[in-house]
């Protein structure tokens, strides 16, 4: 199973680098139609790279999440305030299921060597964060900033 999901993220990610040989839609914005790909790493030292991404207002992002971690971790989504409330409702989820739950809000959980994607509209002009909450991941540094600008 994670397997295949790797080899099939590896098909769309050259699938994608094709299309950005000749296409100038590929380094412009996302639409919905049209998501434009980031691709982001889960890291053993409790990162994600890169910690910072920019995208425009309206903008329609596809994230393609490698996790290249020994452990599970998830990406969500949301304000630094929502960070809060998905932290205590995530607090009761037991840790053994929380890699196979695969969709939750605005977020994905992503098993050890795994990989997974999520597709997410930005139509606010907020500061975003992508944080695992995972128990003590967040706190050590786990997020990554999405600017949004206008
Ligand atoms: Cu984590």
């Amino acid at each position: 199973m994670v397997g295949s999901l790797i080899l099939r993220t590896a098909l769309v990610l050259a699938a994608a680098g094709l299309l950005g040989a000749c296409s100038p839609a590929a380094t412009g914005v996302g639409t919905s139609a049209s998501p434009r790909t980031v691709e982001l790493t889960m890291t053993d030292q409790l990162t994600f790279e890169p910690a910072r991404i920019q995208v425009r207002r309206g903008e329609t992002i596809r994230f393609v999440v490698r996790n290249a971690s020994k452990v599970g971790h998830e990406a969500y989504v949301g304000t630094e305030e929502e960070q809060q409330v998905h932290a205590q409702k995530h607090g009761l989820v037991p840790i053994d299921r929380q890699w196979t739950t695969s969709h939750m809000g605005y977020g994905i959980h992503v098993a050890p060597l795994g990989s997974g994607v999520l597709v997410v509209k930005f139509d606010q002009p907020y500061q975003y964060v992508i944080g695992c909450h995972y128990p003590g991941h967040y706190a050590a540094g786990m997020r990554a900033v999405i600017e949004v600008a206008e």
